[in-house]
């Protein structure tokens, strides 16, 4: 059985028992697979809605207007989008666009696209001047076998970094850390100086939660120059956790608990937990999504007036500046063999898509009508005051975008108001510079598809377990070993195999 069709199963189940199955078709011409569909003039897609109520079509008509093409869009709700999209997949009704939920309906998807249903795209992308504007690396991350079948939309490759406590730093004459040593001075310095002045031994340096990834340790172990998941060792791919770097990260953590400079009990410590040590004042240093920084900076002055945040990224490891890049899409647009006949009509909708990235229409459909949902001050957009206008009228198009800010020149830029959430946005810019991939993005192994998550739960736990002192180096090397024999070589092997047939226009040897 292949993932998709196991994944069909599951989702029939949770069909029978959902007591609703609503789509949004607005049928403005809803004649997809009639003889009288011009396929050089109109486009058919299904896209997903992620508002509650219906959008309105005034930018579907300014983007008509400006290119020419005539748009049936099946605008189909969030929640039931999987299922839309495997009864038209069921039925052979899919339309010429097929936008997929997320990054992981890819996955889901591997062996349909393997077996022909939807047009590869690679070849044809050096043609239009847009479209090739779009990342080779996040591209090579949506490949498949090495083949490109898709468009990508847009997120930020590394959001990670420090959000500290500057008010405390000044006051202990502490700079912004620029070395994992400058880290680990600051974390002493809040846990032991009394960084808030009040005479009291109240205050940890920092606030950490139940997460390896999104937590602090992914972020320090990149300092550290772990690989991102996996990396390569002597030509051979191997996980994160069997190199030095990881276990220095894992000491680094280890020192910070027994000295008393985390919250003691990090293993099992919510989100809400973590984020509520820092407002409180008793905790100075978060790291994680940079961007966190304005809801923690509302909230930490509603309770100190005076506090003051600030935000770094460049912390210099032993090799350098190193960060974890996620996978750079947040879904993929793809094109049906069964409703885009000829080379002709995919080139035409191509086109079309060369014409959405222009600066014009992508301030359109991201921004919406200038004067309407928003104006420009400084070169820079405001949006409108106006939420469920920009609700109705402009969110559901960004949905319909190929790339965004970093690929398509002369998009707008937001005006940020807020002084350090500007310098986050800079900051989660800069780490583009010094990006660690996981080169096992674009591969295959189907035993990790199928036990992985469970192999890896039990290194998530000896990762946690060494960091509590609980099992020592020999401790985690027995874990490995155990790790290897219940599947890992085998899934070693499987990634091997799927790299040396996999190196291609998108997989180049710059990646290792
Ligand atoms: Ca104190």
């Amino acid at each position: 059985m292949t993932r998709l069709s196991s994944y069909v199963m599951l989702t029939l189940a949770i069909l029978l028992v959902s007591a609703a199955c609503i789509t949004m078709a607005r049928s403005s011409g809803a004649d997809g697979g009639n003889a009288s569909f011009d396929r050089r003039t109109r486009i058919s897609m299904m896209a997903n809605l992620h508002t509650t109520e219906i959008p309105s079509d005034r930018i579907e008509k300014e983007i008509e207007e400006k290119t020419g093409i005539q748009l049936d869009i099946q605008w189909v709700p969030d929640g039931s989008y999987d299922e839309k999209v495997f009864a038209a997949l069921a039925t052979g009704t899919l339309p010429q666009v097929l936008y997929l939920k997320n990054a992981a309906s890819l996955s889901y998807f591997r062996d349909e696209i393997r077996s022909g249903l939807f047009w590869e795209i690679g070849p044809y992308l050096d043609g239009y001047p847009n479209l090739k504007r779009l990342k080779p690396e996040v591209l090579r991350n949506t490949a498949i076998d090495g083949k490109l079948y898709s468009l990508y939309q847009e997120r930020a490759l590394a959001r990670s970094g420090i959000i500290y406590r500057k008010d405390w730093a000044d006051r202990l004459g502490l700079p912004a850390p620029e070395t994992l040593d400058d880290l680990y001075e600051m974390l002493k310095g809040f846990t032991y100086d009394d960084p808030d002045n009040n005479g009291i031994d109240d205050t940890i340096g920092l606030t950490d939660r139940n997460d390896l990834i999104y937590g602090a340790f992914k972020t320090i172990s990149s300092y550290y120059g772990t690989p991102n998941h996996w990396g390569w060792h002597n030509d051979s791919l191997q996980p994160e956790f069997v190199f030095p770097q990881y276990m220095e990260t894992m000491k680094f953590f280890k020192k910070l608990h027994s000295e008393g400079l985390v919250n003691e009990d990090f293993p099992i410590t919510s989100k809400t937990d973590q984020q509520e040590l820092f407002i409180t004042g008793k905790a100075g240093v978060y790291i994680g999504a940079m961007g966190d920084v304005l809801s923690l900076q509302s909230r930490l002055l509603a309770n100190d007036p005076e506090a003051v945040l600030d935000v770094q990224n460049r912390v210099r490891g032993p090799e350098g500046y190193g960060i974890w890049a996620s996978q750079g899409y947040g879904t993929v647009i793809l094109f049906p063999k069964s409703a885009i006949a000829t080379e002709e009509e995919l080139k035409n909708v191509l086109s079309f898509y060369d014409s959405l990235m222009s600066p014009e229409l992508a301030n359109l459909m991201y921004w919406g009508i200038e004067g309407t949902h928003y104006t420009v001050q400084d070169g820079k957009a405001v949006a409108v005051d106006a939420f469920e206008l920009r609700e109705k009228d402009v969110k559901p198009y960004q949905a319909l975008m190929a790339g965004s800010f970093s690929t398509i020149p002369g998009m707008l830029e937001p005006v940020n108001t807020n002084e350090v959430k500007a310098k986050a946005e800079r900051l989660i810019y800069d780490n583009e510079s010094f990006l660690i991939n996981d080169p096992t993005a674009p591969l295959e192994s189907p035993l990790y598809n199928e036990i992985g998550v469970r192999l890896n739960e039990r290194m998530r736990d000896a990762t946690y377990q060494f960091m509590l002192g609980m099992i020592d180096e020999k401790g985690f090397e027995a874990e490995i070993d155990r790790w290897l024999e219940e599947g890992g070589s085998q899934i070693i092997e499987e990634y091997q195999t799927s790299y040396r047939s996999t190196v291609g226009p998108y997989l180049h040897e710059e990646y290792r």
